[in-house]
């Protein structure tokens, strides 16, 4: 079984590939009994927190609440699931794509697209993240094989460092705007395709993506975990490019509850990993 210290090292080509495309797929990130474990893990940290939160029935959500089961920041409560999201060997990928030596975790997140479940609309992840960096992006690991009618992500290529767009929460609207941006500036779309459980796309903060909907009768569980480079800055408040919006404030009440803008973004939720020592 791989082991989670054990580092995975990446060739010069998959690192470029990632820094002009704004995304790109590793495979065999984790190995299949490894991330059965971890889903495991996962899987009854889900069920645990879903059990305290009043979900509607699918039909009667909106859009955002369709796309999938969202749920935050496993780490500090599940000492298991805190083995997954710490492993060096996954800081060690993010690292070398962000090309630094150092990372920070922002949060983790589980995200489960249920049977028949909706569109992730198009969006910008750093939209949400009040950090003065371009080193930051996240990890998205189907914990089951997976095939594209499942709804693996859809990227715009080459929008990694398209920077902030402006008020574009994940939306409806959201949906209308970057997709016609997309087509207006002829981004590329990229689905990476089919992939198996343990297999991963990393993508940056800026990049453009969603997902399709789940056409298919079986629960698409997916994890993420998001990174930063270490000794990156909150962005100061108030913020000359107009840059704080209501997802970068709530984001900092949650993320950052003991640092305030203009501080390092170095709080009790953001651990160190340094994966090369
Ligand atoms: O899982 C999805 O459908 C969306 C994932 C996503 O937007 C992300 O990981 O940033």
């Amino acid at each position: 079984m791989t082991s989670f210290d054990q580092t995975l090292n990446l060739s010069e080509d998959v690192i470029a590939e990632f820094n002009k495309n704004g995304h790109v797929r590793i495979n065999d990130v984790c190995n299949a009994s490894q991330v059965e474990l971890s889903r495991q893990s996962i899987r009854s940290a889900v069920e645990d927190r879903k059990s305290r939160i009043a979900l509607k029935p699918l039909q009667e959500r909106d859009t955002y609440g369709k796309a999938f089961l969202q749920i935050m920041n496993l780490w500090p409560d599940y000492p298991d699931v805190a083995k997954f999201v710490m492993a060096k060997r996954f800081a060690s990928v993010a690292a070398q794509l962000l090309r630094t030596e150092k990372v920070r975790i922002y949060h983790d997140q589980a995200l489960y697209k249920e049977p028949n479940g909706g569109l992730t609309p198009w969006h910008q992840d750093q939209y949400y993240w009040p950090l003065e960096t371009d080193k930051i992006l996240t990890m998205w690991m189907p914990l089951v094989d997976v095939t594209k009618n499942m709804g693996t992500l859809n990227f715009a290529s080459g929008t990694g460092k398209v920077g902030y767009l402006g008020d574009i929460p994940i939306s409806d609207e959201s949906e209308k705007i970057l997709s016609e941006m997309c087509q207006e500036k002829g981004f590329e779309i990229v689905n990476h395709g089919d992939m198996k459980a343990g297999d991963a796309t990393f993508h940056s903060g800026w990049c453009l993506h969603g997902a399709n909907e789940n056409q298919s009768s079986v629960m698409r569980e997916a994890m993420t975990i998001i990174w930063y480079a270490d000794e990156t800055q909150i962005i100061e408040d108030p913020d000359s490019q107009g840059r704080w919006n209501k997802g970068r404030r709530d984001d900092m009440a949650r993320w950052l509850p003991d640092r305030q803008p203009g501080e390092m973004a170095d709080g009790k939720l953001n651990p160190l990993i340094e994966p090369f020592i």
